[in-house]
């Protein structure tokens, strides 16, 4: 296992529209379990492949807290369907836009078809924290991310204020 590196705001890699995956097979285990640690080590709960630059229809999420046991979960050419009338607000921040918190607002629950670590089949019902999560992680295999959802003045706001990170932190290392 290795841990990857994470791509962030502006690059334009993250804007690719993923490509289904057509065979769950070892080496695209090898790149799920790399996902995985590379999410456990940013404190992260969820992941999509294009965010280490890997356009495939790929996720990986851990929900469980801090404290209790790692459950960690995979997702392969996931779809989405019947989301819920009912809403929920959750203050959503991502790897890829470090630093950067705001409100949105999304389905409460959806169904949700994908292919698990083995390749079999699941079909089940995504509420709250895990709705809110699967749906942030969906809109990475369309290349959209949170800040999308925002007003140009704050997405352009949020966009300077990670390239402002990322130049100190490279003052940092060097
Ligand atoms: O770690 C993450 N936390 C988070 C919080 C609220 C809504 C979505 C997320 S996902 C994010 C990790 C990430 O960027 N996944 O794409
Ligand atoms: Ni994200």
């Amino acid at each position: 296992m290795a841990i990857r590196e994470i791509l962030t705001v502006p690059n334009p890699v993250l804007k690719e529209i993923s490509q289904p995956v057509e065979q769950v097979d070892d080496a695209l285990r090898a790149l799920m379990d790399d996902m995985l640690e590379t999410m456990y080590e940013a404190d992260g709960i969820g992941l999509a492949a294009i965010q280490v630059g890997v356009p495939k229809r790929v996720i990986v999420m851990d929900l469980s807290g801090p404290e209790e046991k790692a459950e960690p979960k995979f997702f392969v050419n996931p779809v989405l369907s019947d989301p819920s009338e009912d809403k929920r607000p959750y203050d959503e921040g991502c790897l890829s836009v470090p630093g950067y918190y705001e409100t949105i607002e999304r389905p409460e629950k959806i169904k949700l078809t994908y292919l698990d670590y083995d390749g079999n089949e699941v079909e089940e019902i995504a509420e709250g924290m895990f709705a809110t999560c699967i749906q942030h992680e969906m809109d990475h295999l369309e290349g959209v991310l949170f800040i999308d959802y925002l007003s140009r003045l704050k997405r352009q706001r949020a966009v300077q204020k990670v390239k402002k990170f990322e130049k100190e932190k490279g003052r940092d290392a060097a």
